[in-house]
């Protein structure tokens, strides 16, 4: 199954004026169900396809193909870009920051074996491949404030290697092979109905489940820990856009999105203009805290901007807002 020849590759081609059929991989962590909401909204409801090694909840599996898929088991994957006549991936599977240093040969084999395979099928199937990348790819010699798309990139997690892995990797199967790789640094995502798993900086999402539904908050960074982050709804159409982008409109394929930064301590600030009985306290996570410290504070997205036409649409106030009402309106 190597790829051995560019020949290999475009055995199947995308026509543009057709629907892409897009598989998503990792389809039940925090992204992936937002995401085929929206591409099924554009595509139609059989041209996006849901995957994961896990069961989904009945209200996934009633709302759009869904099908099992192991990164890690090459010809499963093969069968289903086959079967399905796939044009488009979306390679969400991965072991996020904390988690990954809990167990790191489980993320190497994740984030870099699976990353493998999807590279490979991408490749000899003439797929658009989407790979997320992170703020998490940068580390305590990068440049944190701002941190631009290109500069030095020396992480010390797993997941940041296995991300700047992805990034090389891919780029260098776009120029090698011509692969339509595209890639975003995504910063911590906030979102209301669906749960991160094991990243820094998931205490953005807790503390509005937490402000909710007890109206007290533990936070395991420190007040002044600052962090780039995003509204899930901006993460997901800048993955849209960045897809759908005419191919000469791209000067790089990686990019850093961003669109604000704050602090818990900001944050909790904030919630409190709503919720001002929120009691909120710190007991600090040594690996989250050593992780953060050693990501960038303000994110410079300034050729996603100029390239493409990225623009975010929530800043601290509309993100809070809008998380309170929806998590608000839930707990009713
Ligand atoms: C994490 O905290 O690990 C992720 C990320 C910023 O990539 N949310």
């Amino acid at each position: 199954r190597q790829v051995t020849s560019d020949a290999s590759f475009h055995s199947v081609s995308f026509s543009e004026t057709d629907h892409p059929k897009v598989l998503i991989t990792g389809g039940l962590g925090q992204l992936g169900v937002g995401l085929a909401k929206r591409l099924r909204k554009r595509f139609g409801n059989n041209n996006v396809i849901l995957s994961d090694i896990r069961k989904p909840p009945s209200h996934v599996f009633h709302s759009g193909p869904f099908i099992y898929s192991d990164i890690l088991d090459y010809k499963n994957l093969r069968e289903i870009v086959v079967n399905n006549r796939i044009t488009w991936l979306v390679h969400y599977s991965a072991l996020l920051s904390a988690v990954g240093e809990a167990n790191v040969s489980l993320a190497r084999d994740v984030n870099i074996t699976g990353l493998h395979n999807i590279l490979d099928i991408a490749a000899e199937h003439g797929l658009r491949l989407f790979v997320p990348s992170t703020i998490g790819a940068f580390g305590p010699t990068s440049p944190r404030n701002p941190t631009p798309d290109l500069c030095v990139q020396r992480p010390r997690t797993i997941y940041g290697v296995s991300k700047v892995h992805a990034e090389l990797m891919g780029e260098y199967y776009h120029h090698r092979y011509g692969l339509d790789f595209r890639c975003l640094r995504y910063p911590g995502i906030i979102s209301a109905d669906s749960q991160p798993g094991g990243g820094t900086t998931d205490y953005a999402v807790a503390i509005f489940h937490d402000a909710v539904k007890t109206g007290k908050f533990e936070c395991n960074l420190k007040p002044d820990t600052r962090l780039p982050m995003m509204y899930i709804d901006d993460c997901l159409r800048a993955t849209v856009e960045m897809m759908e982008a005419p191919a000469d409109t791209l000067s790089m394929r990686t990019y850093n999105i961003n669109a604000m930064s704050f602090t818990p301590e900001e944050l909790a600030q904030e919630v409190q203009k709503q919720l001002p009985d929120l009691e909120v306290t710190y007991d600090i996570d040594q690996v989250r805290q050593a992780i953060a410290d050693s990501w960038p504070m303000n994110f410079d997205d300034s050729n996603a901007r100029n390239d493409w036409g990225w623009k975010h649409n929530y800043d601290l106030p509309e993100l809070v807002q809008t998380m309170l009402n929806y998590i608000g309106s839930d707990s009713r």
